[in-house]
């Protein structure tokens, strides 16, 4: 209920596309002109990969929006898809700032500010760089906001926001609220279904933010909470579940209990897991009667020290290939990620990967180059060692990109050698030959394994353009 004599409070909650990246290839400038219709095709690629393959809604912003306070209306607008609603009132509009668009989120910043619209910044770049943040803002929220929201909206309300709130403790996901889909548009998404279970990782990947931002303990949302969710998801959008744990299979034996119990509702669901899954059978054979289309495993390194160097302990590559195997006999398909240019690689990582690939089946592979994100050890670590490529202060340099670029020396290769070694191998390995024969041999969604391997064929190719200019950049790698 609202107060007599306060008016309504609207808040717009924005999700910002990141101007490289899965929002976009190519960043180091237009793409080369290949012609009227290399062009169009490329335009035409670029918005079926917005739409289809990560269009998925911005969970922080769901959780937010759904938090009830009298007397204040909040909405959401992602501007991977919608224009900024600059024609309205807004009494407060919050930005998730991720690092890899954290110079849009400031520009649109200074755009409402200058127009007299007050701004709050909060996400994983806020958590880890307040201080980087406090010129962009009227309020920074400084941490995972889910209950400390309530205070923001009670003080917006009031006429009394401070300029800063920051969550001490990480809240426990036992108590949250409903997550309702209301401030959403459905139509703009694959899916509207997404879906937290855990948060919080026991692993310290030097090269990953997750455990800097929420912590090494694993925080359970209770089992019923989360089936309710899925049931109340169900009614208004059949289709597939983003599970978007970052390791599902984390704490086996609450995924199990879970995943057993959404069994009967004969959904589809994708996530996030450790190859380790496959030496699990119970949890695996749960999976897959639960509805697991596919998984995304962290291989990275083939190179058992290179793990080791970047702190990755949890996934032994001797064990690796079997434990693929087990999940794609269970029916699961699975993308593999992996890194080339950690620590201890060397060329030859290229033609394991190719082996692997074959090996195993994998059926969408993911080779990544290491991004080196500001606020990750490696990041620091790589910056002492005077390897990055930009100044440790520019991030917006840093952000993160799908691969088209070379952040950092690897230790072990010249850059003349390794960017070489890389695009020769995305070649061989990304061709439309191999995308059909890893469509035809996928224990599941056939289709879209085929639409992932087409899309990387045309990313990587876009990203070995982007590389090989920047080679020249650097004169010929050797600067
Ligand atoms: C799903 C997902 C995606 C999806 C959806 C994007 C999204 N953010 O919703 C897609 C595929 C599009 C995506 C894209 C990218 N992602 Co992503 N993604 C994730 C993943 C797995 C889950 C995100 C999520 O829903 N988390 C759960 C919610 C509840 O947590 P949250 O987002 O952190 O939000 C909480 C707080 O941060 C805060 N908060 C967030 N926003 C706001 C806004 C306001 C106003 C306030 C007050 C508070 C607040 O409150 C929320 C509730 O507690 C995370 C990993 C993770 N564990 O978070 C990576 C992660 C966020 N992604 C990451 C990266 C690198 C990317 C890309 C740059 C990848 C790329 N190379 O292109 C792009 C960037 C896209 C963009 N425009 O910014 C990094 C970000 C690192 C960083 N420090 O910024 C993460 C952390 C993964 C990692 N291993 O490091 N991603
Ligand atoms: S990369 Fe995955 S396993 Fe490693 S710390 Fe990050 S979330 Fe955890």
């Amino acid at each position: 209920m609202i107060e007599a004599g306060t008016q309504e409070r609207s808040v717009l909650l924005v999700f910002v596309p990141s101007d490289s990246g899965v929002d976009g290839p190519s960043l180091l400038g237009e793409v080369e002109r290949n012609g009227f219709f290399h062009d169009m095709k490329d335009r035409a690629l670029k918005q079926i990969i917005k739409r289809a393959q990560f269009a998925i809604p911005p969970l922080s912003l769901m959780i937010l929006s759904s938090i009830d306070e009298p007397g204040v209306r909040q909405q959401i607008c992602d501007l991977r898809f919608e224009q900024f609603p600059l024609e309205r009132h807004w009494d407060l509009v919050g930005i998730s700032v991720q690092t890899g668009a954290v110079k849009p989120a400031f520009e649109l910043s200074a755009l409402l500010r200058q127009r007299g619209i007050r701004v709050v910044l909060g996400g994983p770049y806020v958590t880890v760089f307040p201080e980087r943040c406090r010129d962009h803002a009227d309020v920074l929220v400084i941490g995972e906001a889910d209950e400390i929201w309530q205070s923001v909206l009670n003080d917006l309300r009031r006429d009394r926001l401070q300029k800063e709130y920051r969550v001490d403790l990480l809240p426990d996901l036992s108590s949250r609220s409903q997550v309702d889909k209301k401030a959403l548009d459905p139509g703009s998404y694959f899916t509207t279904n997404v879906v937290q279970t855990t948060r919080g990782c026991p692993y310290s990947c030097d090269f990953c933010t997750v455990h800097v931002m929420n912590g090494h303990r694993i925080r359970h949302r209770p089992i019923p909470d989360v089936v309710q969710e899925v049931e109340r998801y169900l009614k208004d959008d059949k289709r597939i579940f983003f599970i978007l744990d970052d390791t599902v299979n984390a704490d086996e034996e609450y995924a199990e209990k879970l995943f057993r119990e959404l069994i009967p509702f004969d959904i589809r669901w994708v996530g996030q897991a450790t190859t380790k899954l496959g030496e699990n059978s119970s949890l695996l054979d749960v999976f897959s009667r639960s509805g697991c289309g596919a998984l995304l495993v962290g291989i990275e390194s083939l190179a058992e020290e290179s793990n080791r160097a970047h702190n990755k302990f949890h996934n032994p590559a001797d064990r690796q290939a079997a434990c693929i195997r087990n999940i794609r006999d269970a029916g699961i398909c699975v993308y593999g990620s992996f890194i080339y240019g950690l620590d201890e690689d060397t060329v030859e990582e290229t033609d394991a990967i190719e082996v692997f690939l074959e090996k195993t089946g994998i059926d969408v592979p993911g080779i990544n180059l290491l991004r080196p994100v500001p606020g990750t050890a490696v990041f620091d670590r790589l910056a002492d060692e005077r390897r990055l490529l930009h100044d440790r202060d520019d991030h917006d340099a840093f952000r993160f990109s799908w691969g088209q670029e070379m952040l950092y020396r690897p230790k072990k290769i010249p850059l003349d050698r390794f960017i070489p070694s890389y695009t020769d191998l995305t070649k061989r390995v990304f061709t439309a030959g191999n995308a059909f024969k890893r469509a035809l041999n996928a224990p599941t969604l056939r289709s879209a394994v085929l639409m992932f391997n087409l899309f990387y064929v045309h990313m990587y190719n876009l990203s070995r353009k982007d590389l090989t200019r920047q080679m020249k950049e650097l004169g010929g790698g050797r600067a």
